[in-house]
């Protein structure tokens, strides 16, 4: 191993999420500790917790076949098992997508395989995935890498069967794939549509996932990969090979799966350039040949239009055999580490700051409140202590006028409250008519509709019509329900300004509800159905299978992006109004220990100097309840170069 590999980074990664995780732990104690948590508290924390123990990597790999995708993932993450772990041989290319990954809700490891044939059904990959007896599982001994890989053989397997079958699976053009059927009436298809692998491998355990897809053809034909499998990756990378250059496939892949990839800064791309070993000469000088690799690497950058230093040149099958034979020359030669540096500081860095947001979005509104919380104890308990001891030496006159005022005050309260009930059960009716419009009942009818349209139409023209037709109804929803939230927050930020200003509650925030991200999903959806829609593949040839095919994937992307919004509106019921509710509550509580005690004084004088001291001890606790939360809230805003210099002096 040379320097410091991606490996090392990725479980610095994992150290930090774990130290993330711990923060928030303690958070939760803390509120237990002062009797601050509710139940909806305990399990938005404990969410959290989960999501940060199941948050995956996402890493893709993309290309034409041949490139030497599968080996490059065999030399970067696999090569101390000592041998090729996935099968890269010339003839022998992976057919089907595979993701490696590590599964915490199986006991065992496996290789499980979705037959082709699934690919008549209407069901999506995604849902396919919940269903387990769609899938061949194979279990994988991980004691044997020799038998791991033979296992993992499986994902080149093809099979031959009739030209007619093929088109009935979407897998043939009679006019594209003519020269293909040498075979007299057969074609060879893969045999498996998709694989899962778990295993405990380290990296994998860390949540480190990796997409190996097959070449241009299968991601045509298997929609859901480029509509929801690439996109939600944290990195893509494309690989070309020095021996074939950059191709007319590769073009197209590129310009139609990574680079259409817009938008989101955060997703790191890198092109590889494979296999510079052909161009290891050894009747040319070192320096010609280096030579040789920049210009490629340049005219590469060139057709792409990326930036050369995107670009790396590497040889996978040399980097391979250098760490398996440790021969160091051979593995600096490859400039593999030169790959893995560029994945450790782009990819990871940018995933960090993503999880880091997340967090801070979910529990540092939280954290905050907690501390004003307290905060507004700690002034309420030194008001009153000034106000006790203002009392000392006056007649019993000067406290019966008091506790008559502050009587006064508490009936005021009890009437407000009142009033903030009407404004919840406004704003609750509001909230369920944006709920209504974000319905999966209509949805799932509107796109039943659609379904049952595209059924009775055979001719690619009819299928696109119905395919625009249900992405226009579609944006109308999304903006009748971009209204209705705008309408829902203004009244949610009237209430808050209204209850603030009139009891001083100091500065309680409505949580706002946020269409955006939604609204950019179904944005890229349109898109990319707009595109279909006119790309001339489509229309070359009447495929309504495959365009069938392409529209369950959309609605099936589409749906889902309704059904999250349609949850976090649900969560939002609550989430909106409890800052707010909580104060109201707060203040009461104080009122009414402020009118106990100052009853109890009435009652008797020599209470007065106790319930100083009792409210002193009790200020000091709050001093204290305020340091601790002051820490937490630096952990959690801590910086990542201060976490990450701790990791360099801790290694
Ligand atoms: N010369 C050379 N051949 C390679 C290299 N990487 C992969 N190959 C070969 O290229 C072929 C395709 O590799 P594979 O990883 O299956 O490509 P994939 O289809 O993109 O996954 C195999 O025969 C590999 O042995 C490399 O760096 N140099
Ligand atoms: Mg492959």
């Amino acid at each position: 191993m040379i320097g410091y590999g991606f490996t090392e980074q990725m479980h610095a990664f994992g150290r930090w999420k774990t130290d993330l995780m711990s923060a928030v732990e303690r958070y939760r104690k803390w509120l237990e500790q002062n009797n601050m948590i509710g139940p909806e508290t305990e399990l938005r924390l404990f969410e959290m917790i989960e999501s940060l123990k199941n948050d995956q990597l996402n890493i893709a790999f993309v290309a034409e076949f041949a490139r030497g995708k599968t080996e490059l993932i065999n030399t970067i993450f696999f090569s101390e098992f000592g041998m090729r772990l996935l099968p890269s041989e010339p003839g022998r290319t992976t057919m089907c997508p595979t993701e490696l990954f590590y599964d915490r809700t199986f006991q065992k490891s496996y290789l499980r395989l979705l037959p082709i044939e699934t690919r008549l059904e209407d069901a999506s990959i995604q849902e396919l995935k919940k269903r387990a007896s769609n899938w061949t599982t194979i279990i994988l001994d991980t004691r044997s890498p020799e038998k791991m890989a033979e296992v993992f053989m499986e994902v080149v397997r093809t099979k031959r069967v009739t030209t007619e079958e093929a088109l009935r699976l979407g897998l043939y053009d009679p006019v594209q794939d003519a020269d293909k059927t040498r075979n007299e009436g057969y074609v060879d298809i893969p045999k498996w549509r998709h694989a899962l692998i778990s295993f405990p491998h380290p990296m994998l355990m860390e949540g480190l996932s990796i997409l190996d897809t097959p070449g241009l053809n299968a991601l045509g034909s298997e929609p859901e990969l480029t509509l929801s499998m690439l996109p939600s990756a944290q990195a893509v990378i494309f690989v070309l090979a020095a021996d074939s250059g950059v191709t007319k496939s590769d073009m197209e892949m590129w310009d139609h799966h990574v680079q259409a990839l817009t938008g989101d800064a955060r997703h790191g791309r890198i092109v590889v350039l494979n296999k510079v070993d052909t161009l290891w000469d050894e009747l040319k000088s070192d320096e010609a040949i280096a030579e040789t690799i920049r210009n490629q690497c340049l005219s590469a950058a060139n057709q792409l239009q990326v930036d050369v230093n995107n670009v790396v040149p590497v040889s996978a099958q040399k980097g391979l055999v250098g760490k398996v034979r440790q021969d160091l020359a051979l593995e600096k030669r490859s400039n593999i580490q030169a790959l893995e540096d560029l994945l450790a500081k782009d990819i990871l860095p940018k995933k960090q700051i993503i999880l880091r947001e997340n967090v801070l979005s979910e529990i540092g509104n939280m954290v905050n409140e907690s501390r004003s919380i307290i905060v507004g104890r700690l002034n309420e308990a030194n008001k009153q202590i000034k106000e006790l001891q203002n009392l000392s030496g006056k007649n019993q006159d000067v406290i019966h006028h008091l506790l008559q005022k502050t009587r006064e005050e508490q009936v005021i309260y009890h009437k407000s409250l009142e009033n903030f009930q009407i404004s919840k059960k406004i704003f609750e009716s509001e909230h369920k008519t944006l709920l209504g419009l974000l319905s999966l009942d209509e949805l799932d009818r509107l796109m039943d509709d659609t379904r049952k349209q595209m059924a009775g139409t055979w001719t690619t023209m009819g299928l696109k019509n119905s395919m625009r037709d249900l992405f226009n109804l579609m944006n109308q929803k999304v903006m009748e329900i971009s209204k209705q939230v705008n309408k829902t927050n203004t009244l949610l930020q009237r209430i808050y300004k209204k209850f603030n200003e009139e009891h001083k509650l100091g500065e309680a925030r409505p949580r706002l509800f946020s269409m955006s991200k939604y609204k950019l999903e179904m944005e890229r959806l349109h898109r990319e159905a707009e595109a279909y829609r006119k790309s001339p593949l489509t229309t070359m040839t009447e495929q309504s299978f495959v365009i069938k095919k392409f529209f369950i994937s959309l609605a099936s992307q589409a749906r889902s992006t309704f059904y999250q919004a349609n949850a976090e509106v649900e969560n939002w019921q609550k989430l909106a109004l409890h800052s707010l509710v909580s104060r109201l509550k707060e203040h009461k509580d104080q009122m009414k220990k402020r009118l106990d005690s100052l009853r109890r004084i009435s009652e008797s004088r020599e209470l007065l100097q106790e319930r100083i001291d009792e409210l002193d001890a009790n200020a000091e606790i709050l001093n204290t309840q305020l340091a601790d939360i002051n820490m937490l809230i630096e952990t959690v805003n801590r910086p990542l170069d201060a976490f990450l210099d701790d990791e360099k002096s801790a290694a």
